[in-house]
């Protein structure tokens, strides 16, 4: 007798599982960025968002001492609090749990000096390469910041980037802190002055010339302040309308704007310690309606603006929203925001990055997402089908490989890589 046809939910779901991935914003590194790209177990429990959450239960425990403590010795004291102590339930601890399966580890064992011993035996282009493999991404965007000195001492000595990587060139300090910026520009060579002069917009292009050549990037990206508006006459404002988005312009690259988090709420935490803050839409509108040649990918880090996001989107298709951001990625809002977003917008928006700081957690935040996303699209699409219309296999990889890669390449204007 033959075999039942396979239902849609099970047919998505295949389909998502074969789908390579184009992750497209990461803090990863290639292996040839030495200890920039951090990988393994005690990375994986000393990731930030984890960190905030164990000092929640050690309120005993003084913040710089915790840092002082070697990394082994500071993921000794999250697996204790965060997995022994109470069960591991939040999105970054149970996280930790799905990598540790996806590799083949025995998670019931608990037992932490395994895993070292398991991550141990890998080399950083072993490890990339069963990450990668694992996750099913095949394109990874870095995070690159020519004002990190770390960073650029790597583009210095010539770093070579894999074909697997690809670049975003991340200029944050131009909008966050122009006197430190223009203390590094003036240290690598490039006369701007603090005073906002022709000169100094002219020798800020040369500096973005200068690094988007270096780097090729697929798309220049700023988290911008709290305080940040436009129009305005106000320096920042000042430096994205007449440098940086005629630049973004000039080399035909999309401009990601990153907004509604407030650095450092509190600075003890250091990483873990930037809260959120209100978004200003009007802003994003008129950056966006003023700049029709540049092409804006838009991620936000508060919940309440995400459907206004959705629907600027709906006004101005020089708009993409990309990504749960943060603060955002978890199942309630990766299920929110990705049926709001196909219910406005239908496939034109990129419904996730994983934003990995550890190379394992493309595993983990890929695997999270890719579930809800096949439930989501069962809904959406048995929708369709109550209906009579029916979607074949063809059009499910067609629409698939859009939500994961796809469309972010075609708002480059590339072939998918
Ligand atoms: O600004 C950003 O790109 C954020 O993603 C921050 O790096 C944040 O610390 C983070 O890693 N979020 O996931
Ligand atoms: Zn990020």
């Amino acid at each position: 007798m033959n075999k039942p046809a396979p239902s849609l939910s099970a047919r998505i779901a295949w389909i998502i599982a074969q789908t390579p991935i184009t992750d497209i914003h990461t803090h990863l590194y290639p292996p040839t960025f030495g200890p920039l790209l951090l990988r393994g177990i005690d990375e994986l429990l000393t990731y930030h968002y984890l960190v905030a959450e164990m000092f929640r239960w050690r309120t005993d425990l003084d913040y710089a001492a915790f840092f002082a403590l070697p990394r082994a010795a500071q993921a000794d004291i999250v697996w204790h609090t965060l997995f022994l102590d109470h069960a591991p339930v939040s999105e970054s601890a149970r996280g930790v749990l799905t990598t540790l399966h996806a590799c083949g580890l025995n998670v019931a064992a608990r037992d932490l000096a395994a895993y070292r011993r398991f991550f141990a035996g890998l080399s950083a282009s072993e490890h990339v390469d069963l990450a990668m493999r694992l996750a099913k991404v095949k394109t990874v965007v870095l995070t690159n910041d020519p004002f990190d000195d770390a960073e650029r001492a790597c583009w210095d000595k010539g770093a070579a980037v894999d074909a697997r990587f690809h670049t975003a060139l991340r200029i944050d300090l131009l909008f966050a802190d122009w006197p430190a910026a223009v203390h590094k520009l003036r240290a690598m060579g490039f006369r701007v002055t603090r005073a906002w002069t022709p000169a100094t917009a002219r020798a800020l292009h040369r500096f973005l010339d200068h690094w988007i050549t270096r780097m090729q990037p697929l798309y220049l990206m700023a988290s911008l302040p709290p305080a940040f508006r436009a129009p305005s006459r106000a320096l920042p404002a000042r430096i994205l309308d007449e440098v940086v988005l005629p630049a973004a312009r000039a080399h035909q690259l999309p401009f990601a704007m990153m907004i509604g988090c407030n650095r450092q709420v509190n600075p003890d935490l250091r990483l873990a310690g930037d809260g959120i803050a209100p978004v200003d839409m009007a802003t994003i509108e008129h950056v966006v309606a003023k700049h029709r040649a540049v092409n804006f990918m838009v991620t936000l880090l508060t919940h309440e603006s995400q459907q206004a996001l959705c629907i600027l989107a709906r006004k101005f298709r020089n708009l993409l929203p990309f990504g749960c951001w943060w603060f955002l990625n978890s199942p309630l809002y990766i299920e929110e925001l990705t049926r709001m977003r196909l219910e406005w917008l239908g496939a034109s928006m990129i419904p996730q990055h994983s934003d990995a700081r550890v190379l394992d957690q493309i595993i983990y935040k890929w695997a999270h997402t890719k579930t809800i996303l096949a439930r989501v699209l069962a809904d959406k699409y048995g929708a369709i089908e109550q209906t009579g219309w029916r979607l074949g296999d063809d059009e499910l990889r067609r629409e698939i490989a859009g939500l994961l890669g796809g469309t972010f390449w075609r708002f480059l204007g590339r072939a998918d890589a």
